[in-house]
């Protein structure tokens, strides 16, 4: 069982867009498995690959009250969408920060299993909003894309200082 690093905002590899997995094999297996445990270590609802530094297009999401229903999407896309929700969201790669974003209320989407068979699924409601939030992270888009051009620019002034604070704690020694 390994917990990875999730990165956190602003570092750049976060801009990074997954490639898709092709070859379903036991590299891809292990990276599922770090990726939900690390997922239910934060803990969190959802995680992508692209937060871990993991270059394939892989999401875990268990939105379960009793964190026992892991699904795993592997190349997924949306591929149908209704309606409206506005919801307050929160990722792991900006430590506290919340802010409510409008995503779609239903979607249908397709994806693949760990034995790269494809499956569809319906969404709704915050199970909807987290596939909606980790797609998105597939393509380096994070949720405070839709938020302002000033409310960027503080959230990144604040993460920036955090960083800093954070390199002056634990410094990386050669
Ligand atoms: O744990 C998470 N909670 C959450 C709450 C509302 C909307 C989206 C999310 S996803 C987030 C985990 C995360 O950062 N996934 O990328
Ligand atoms: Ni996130």
């Amino acid at each position: 069982m390994t917990a990875l690093k999730i990165l956190i905002y602003p570092d750049p590899r976060l801009r990074r867009v997954a490639q898709p997995v092709v070859d379903f094999n036991d590299e891809i297996r292990q990276d599922v498995q770090d990726m939900a445990h690390t997922m239910y270590e934060a803990p969190g609802i959802g995680l992508a690959s692209i937060q871990v530094g993991i270059p394939h297009s892989i999401v875990v999401i268990d939105t379960s009250e009793n964190k026992n229903d892991l699904k795993v999407l592997i190349n997924p896309e949306i591929i149908d969408r209704e309606g409206e929700q506005l919801i307050e969201e929160g990722c792991l790669s900006f430590p506290g920060y919340f802010t409510e974003i409008k995503r779609s209320k239903w979607i249908r989407f397709r994806a693949q299993n760990l034995d790269g068979a494809h499956y569809e699924m319906e969404a709704e409601d915050i199970f909807a909003v987290c596939v909606q939030h980790e797609i998105d992270h597939l393509t380096g888009k994070l949720f405070t894309d839709y938020l302002s051009r000033l409310k960027n620019q503080r959230i990144r002034k604040q993460f920036e200082k955090a960083a800093k604070l954070r390199r002056r704690e634990s410094p990386v020694r050669a």
